[in-house]
């Protein structure tokens, strides 16, 4: 396999899918090929000189010094984890928003027939489109360009599936537009339901998505109870959906949200199984590690590691405390239209506490799982949610709704 030197920056801003095809262009290169590894690293400040003995493709941030060396990596295979991607090596997460007029968007959410209707804001009124043209410059290394062709060559012959909830659908959305546009008509196909299925025919490949919010099961999730009051989680349960979850080769999880109500969670055990009485009143933190582990059991017992990758997705925050970006008058994210430019800003609407409790059910985890690290850089993107430019139950704002802050969707990220 030959790898074409990496140029340009990425040419669309996806927040949420960004990091995914940066890990996905990084490491796929060893998934997908048996012979060698390729492992993206930055160049030593001080240096032009590669100086890692594993360093395969260097790229040095400068153009006129743009150092290259390839070293295939005999008998090295993709899920030795001392060769796979390392984010110590190049923080990804660690860098900046940068304003480029000349990118060229890969898709609309007019073009692309896939965003659903609550993120497509150009669609549903946003007349400003200054948010379409930030690009990500992490610090210490160039990212690659996204080809859309090289991406679905990498998964020709896969299954590449989503699982979690409504910001995970949206990426799943994002990558499937970023694709979808070079494959004809016919050779295509998309079905949707709790498993959401797009098949690129001629590749062999699909990119799916598995509606589980919690990723164990709740009776709210179906939204037939709306009442977060009445809403019970199940933290022991997740078997009869995680069938649908074998036999993919990537494997892209998440959840984060649904966790995060005022109200204490009720959490039910399968031994309570009659009815849904008998549940205990939990701390948001302690049933998500409930239900974490839970998730953590079933991939440590279902997956071979030498046949699936998987990843998680960390929290997207929300935006909906203006004054934790020093907007003392605005409500939440509305009419937002920059990036925060303060480094490391940190708002309320991510709790590091959550955080810490994903890291710790995974670095107990038997089967590697990978994060996708997206809190840092979406934290600085105020002005990338779908905010009035929404719908509530199945029906667009009306004028007069979007002339009102309060019904700005500040948590899901903007599909242009
Ligand atoms: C380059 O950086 C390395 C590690 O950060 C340091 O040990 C070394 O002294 C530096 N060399 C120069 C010439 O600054
Ligand atoms: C802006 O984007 C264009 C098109 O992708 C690219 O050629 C150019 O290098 C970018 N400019 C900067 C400053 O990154
Ligand atoms: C298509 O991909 C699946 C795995 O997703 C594989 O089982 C099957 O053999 C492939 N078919 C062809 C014709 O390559
Ligand atoms: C994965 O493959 C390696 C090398 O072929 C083997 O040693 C290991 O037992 C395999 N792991 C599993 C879980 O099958
Ligand atoms: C939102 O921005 C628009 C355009 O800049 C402005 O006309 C309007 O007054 C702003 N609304 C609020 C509530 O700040
Ligand atoms: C993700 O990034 C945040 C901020 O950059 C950091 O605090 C956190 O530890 C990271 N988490 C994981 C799981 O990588
Ligand atoms: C959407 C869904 O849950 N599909 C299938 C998951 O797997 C079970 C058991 O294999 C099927 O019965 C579901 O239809």
């Amino acid at each position: 396999m030959t790898m074409k030197p990496p140029s340009g920056k990425f040419p669309v801003i996806k927040i949420c899918v960004l990091l995914f095809i940066v890990i996905l262009y990084a490491e796929s290169f060893n998934f997908f090929s048996s012979s060698s590894i390729f492992n993206p690293k930055p160049c030593p400040k001080n240096s032009t000189k590669p100086e890692s003995m594993m360093s395969d493709v260097v790229v040095c941030p400068k153009d006129d010094k743009k150092t290259q060396e390839m070293v295939p990596i005999p008998n090295a295979a993709w899920f030795n984890d001392g060769f796979v991607y390392d984010p110590e090596e190049c923080d990804f997460t660690n860098g900046k928003w940068v304003f480029n007029s000349s990118i060229k968007p890969l898709y609309s959410d007019k073009s692309c027939p896939y965003i659903s209707r609550p993120y497509s804001c150009v669609k549903n009124g946003r007349v400003d489109s200054d948010y379409h043209y930030w690009e990500w410059h992490p610090e210490d290394c160039t990212l690659p360009k996204f080809n859309p062709e090289v991406a679905l060559k990498k998964l020709q012959g896969r299954r590449l599936l989503f699982v979690g909830d409504s910001l995970q659908k949206s990426q799943w959305e994002s990558f499937v537009c970023m694709v979808e546009g070079i494959i004809p008509q016919k050779h295509k196909s998309m079905k949707r339901g709790t498993h959401s299925v797009f098949k690129a025919k001629e590749y062999n490949a699909t990119i799916e998505f598995y509606w589980a919010p919690m990723l164990v099961e709740s009776n709210t999730e179906f939204f037939s109870i709306r009442d977060p009051k009445k809403q019970i989680v199940k933290v022991d349960s997740i078997m009869d959906r995680a069938r649908n979850w074998t036999g993919v080769d990537i494997l892209v999880f998440n959840s984060y949200v649904w966790w995060m109500s005022d109200i204490k969670v009720k959490a039910l055990w399968g031994s309570f199984g009659n009815g849904e009485e008998g549940y205990e009143e939990l701390d948001n933190q302690i049933a998500y590690n409930l239900g974490l582990r839970t998730w953590a059991n079933w991939v440590d017992s279902t997956i071979d590691p030498n046949k699936t990758r998987v990843f998680f997705t960390t929290m997207s925050p929300t935006h909906t405390r203006s004054a934790d970006w020093g907007n003392k008058d605005g409500v939440k994210c509305f009419n937002e239209t920059k990036p925060i430019g303060k480094k490391n800003h940190w708002g309320s609407g991510s709790n590091k506490g959550m955080l810490r409790v994903v890291e710790k059910v995974v670095k107990r985890m038997k089967v590697a799982v990978k994060f996708i690290n997206i809190t840092q850089i979406s934290e600085y993107r105020i002005d990338a949610h779908s905010s009035v430019y929404t719908e509530t139950g199945g029906k667009l704002l009306t004028q007069e709704e979007k002339a009102n802050p309060r019904n700005a969707d500040c948590i899901h990220c903007f599909f242009n």
